[in-house]
């Protein structure tokens, strides 16, 4: 795994985050995440700003 600093989205195109793939891995929480929960995650883009998205909170492992 290498840690990217940027994600390159080009105008009109997507990224897929999944895992084995590019992914989000989250850090440092404040307290652990339970699988089955639905969280809010903040983005940060460098040409539209701030969006939210949200994500489902999956084991490690489970099948997609
Ligand atoms: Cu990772």
């Amino acid at each position: 795994m290498r840690r990217l600093d940027r994600l390159v989205v080009p105008a009109g195109a997507k990224v897929k985050l999944e895992p084995g793939g590019t992914h989000l891995m989250l850090t440092e929480l404040r307290e652990p995440l339970e699988p089955g929960a639905v969280i809010e995650l903040g983005l940060s883009f460098e040409k539209s700003g701030e969006r939210s998205a949200t994500a489902r909170v999956r084991a490690a492992g489970e099948q997609m």
